[in-house]
């Protein structure tokens, strides 16, 4: 695929952007204090691998994403869903909007919809008309309450980057039932596929997480690396997405995650396999 062989390019793009992106907790403990760095991971490095990039350029602060609205001089405005789309822009600190975005992992903007309740997960990818108009095709159509999660870096007249993730609510009207979440698990079996992992995140450090997919199947890049993980903290809905190591880790994908804080978590690993993308769910509780 044409798309994933420039994915190399691209990464080196916005290895600087997303450096603040992925600001937060997970992730970031590694740069900001790190717990050991000789404990067995990479000393974090712009280019040593894509796996950090998000925590090398992180300053202080234990910060999660996706909790505001509006953050940094960029407003996310919704502009109309409905049961199969929704739309939005995103405005400068001009009122304008924007419409000059950096690509990271091969897309301008990463939209990720996750239920209140945990009950539903959508990684979407909008297009953007020339007047900065987003819009996607989403499945609205179950009540409920969703979080919309706007991850994106911005391109500020002068080149910089501002990488950043902006969130907002949208109510399905009807009858919502909300549901427990799921007791903490190391294995999900998603569509006849089981991924386990080993690790366990701790605040003030970060700690290897390894997912491995049952079967040993030939994992393809999606995206632009061998797996995505989004995670969302049960209470307030904050938001972390880590990408991996670029390299197999004996067969399993390698993260590195610092928990933001103590709670229940849910996490979303996003993998591709004959030529399918699946996402294993999995409840993490931090103590
Ligand atoms: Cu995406």
């Amino acid at each position: 695929m044409p798309e994933q062989q420039q994915s190399g390019v691209k990464l080196g793009v916005f290895v600087g952007g997303l450096a603040v992106a992925l600001i937060a907790g997970f992730g970031l403990g590694k740069v900001v204090k790190p717990a050991s760095p000789t404990a067995g991971g990479p000393v974090p490095q712009a280019t040593a691998s894509e796996g950090h990039v998000h925590a090398t350029g992180a300053s202080a602060g234990s910060e999660v994403g996706g909790l505001a609205i509006s953050s940094g001089g960029y407003t996310l405005t919704p502009l109309a869903h409905d049961a199969t789309k929704l739309s939005f822009v995103i405005k400068g600190s001009d009122g304008k909007p924007v419409t000059d975005f950096t690509i990271v992992h091969e897309k301008p903007l990463h939209l990720i919809l996750v239920r209140r309740d945990f009950t539903g997960y959508q990684h979407l990818h909008p297009t953007m008309a020339p007047d900065g108009t987003w819009s996607v095709a989403a499945d609205l159509s179950k009540p409920g309450l969703w979080r919309v999660f706007a991850d994106f870096a911005a391109t500020a007249p002068g080149g910089a980057q501002n990488a950043m993730t902006l969130g907002y609510d949208i109510t399905v009207p009807g009858d919502y039932q909300p549901q427990p979440v799921p007791p903490a698990a190391r294995e999900s079996t998603v569509d006849g596929q089981t991924v386990t992992y080993e690790g366990t995140p701790v605040v003030g450090a970060t700690s290897p997480m390894l997912f491995r997919v049952a079967g040993n199947p030939t994992l393809e890049p999606y995206l632009g690396s061998f797996g995505h993980l989004v995670v969302v903290r049960q209470g307030d809905l904050a938001y972390v997405h880590v990408h991996p190591e670029p390299q197999l880790s004996g067969g399993a994908v390698k993260f590195w995650l610092a928990a933001p804080s103590p709670g229940t978590y849910r996490m979303y690993f996003d993998y591709q396999i004959g030529g399918k993308v699946r996402t294993n769910e999995f409840t993490l509780v931090v103590g």
